[in-house]
């Protein structure tokens, strides 16, 4: 790409001054977060019942297998709420102002391009602030940004959620919003749900915002087909998690001996994901030194998605600070969008 800046003005005007990338994750970082990686599988996979995590989903075939899931006709989730913010997007603008959107997990921005959208056409200055693990991500996306957005400055932080959001500079308009959307809260449980809650309300200044897009509970007959899509996606990427596991940790569990399971529970109003073992086998993993047993029939959860209640929702938040100023759902109720505003 060849960069020039001409004072006659530029039709393409020059990426670099609007692009900054910046890693958090350092050697000291990375090094800790890769210890407490390894302790944290070793301790799911010993336990009874066993589990692991769910971002280790997201290696990149597994965000490329999300990426199709989103396209589903059963997977309701990333329409509606796109067809939410679609008719929101200006209503948010409108209220916050000139305003700088911080996102957290952006992946490929698809759905911040409608909040831009509506920045831009009230003439508000856009500056993107976008968090991600993924460096690959978050450059490819911000150049997609720039390229379609000539006012637009992006600022990419490589970094977890927690460690960018206690390192976030003051913001460089007005006002902050962040975005938590996707229904990425519906993985954290009542307990991680409050800590999130609460390093988001450390993160903002009175007054600043927060935008967060949950998933709503709703029947069985719509929730659960939405996870055992008829095309088998959701199975591929359920069991490549354990192909990122070997990857990631020299290990050799068979994708052919386990299958995918998911189901609703309704007194936990959760979606549970599981790989269920189709015979008893041993697992090794050489670079955790670790051996497992699995019986014929066990299962290994892999997800909990949480549905929501707008009411319970609201009140949690409001009760950590952040008042729910707004709440947009489609009309059948299956999708949320709540824009809530730090008090105190
Ligand atoms: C990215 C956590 C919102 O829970 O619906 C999709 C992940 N898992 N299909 C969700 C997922 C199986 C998704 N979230």
């Amino acid at each position: 790409m060849s960069m020039s800046n001409t004072a006659s003005g530029n039709t393409s005007p020059n990426l670099e001054n609007r692009l900054q990338i910046e890693q958090l994750l350092n050697a000291a970082t990375l090094s800790a977060s890769a210890l407490t990686e390894k302790s944290d599988v070793i301790s799911g996979l010993t336990q009874k019942p066993k589990s692991v995590q769910a971002r280790y989903f997201y290696d990149d075939d597994g965000s490329q297998l999300f990426e199709q899931i989103c396209d589903l006709p059963e997977y309701y989730l990333t329409r509606t709420e796109t067809a939410i913010l679609q008719e929101c997007a200006k209503s948010i603008a409108q209220i916050t102002g000139a305003c700088e959107l911080v996102e957290l997990g952006s992946g490929s921005s698809t759905k911040t391009r409608i909040l831009l959208d509506a920045y831009n056409q009230l003439n508000l200055p856009l500056h993107y602030v976008s968090i991600d693990v993924s460096a690959g991500i978050l450059e490819s996306s911000a150049k997609a940004l720039l390229a379609n957005y000539p006012s637009l400055q992006v600022h990419a932080l490589v970094s977890t959620y927690e460690l960018a959001l206690k390192q976030l500079k003051p913001a460089s308009l007005p006002n902050r919003l962040i975005c938590f959307i996707g229904s990425s809260l519906g993985n954290l449980n009542p307990q991680e749900c409050q800590v999130f809650f609460s390093q988001i309300t450390k993160a903002l200044q009175k007054g600043e915002y927060f935008l967060l897009g949950i998933d709503l509970h709703k029947s069985k007959d719509i929730l659960e087909p939405a996870y055992n899509d008829s095309q088998g996606v959701t199975a591929a990427f359920n069991l490549n998690m354990l192909n990122h596991l070997n990857q990631r940790f020299d290990g050799n569990f068979d994708l052919t001996q386990f299958e995918h399971l998911a189901f609703y529970n309704e007194t936990e109003r959760q979606i549970e994901m599981y790989l269920r073992s189709l015979r008893a086998q041993t697992v090794t993993l050489n670079a955790l030194d670790l051996t497992i047993e699995i019986a014929s029939d066990e299962t290994i959860l892999t997800e909990i998605s949480r549905k929501f209640d707008l009411n319970s929702i609201q009140q949690e938040l409001q009760a950590q600070g952040l008042k729910p100023m707004q709440v947009w759902t489609d009309a059948n109720q299956h999708f949320g969008v709540l824009l809530c505003r730090l008090l105190n």
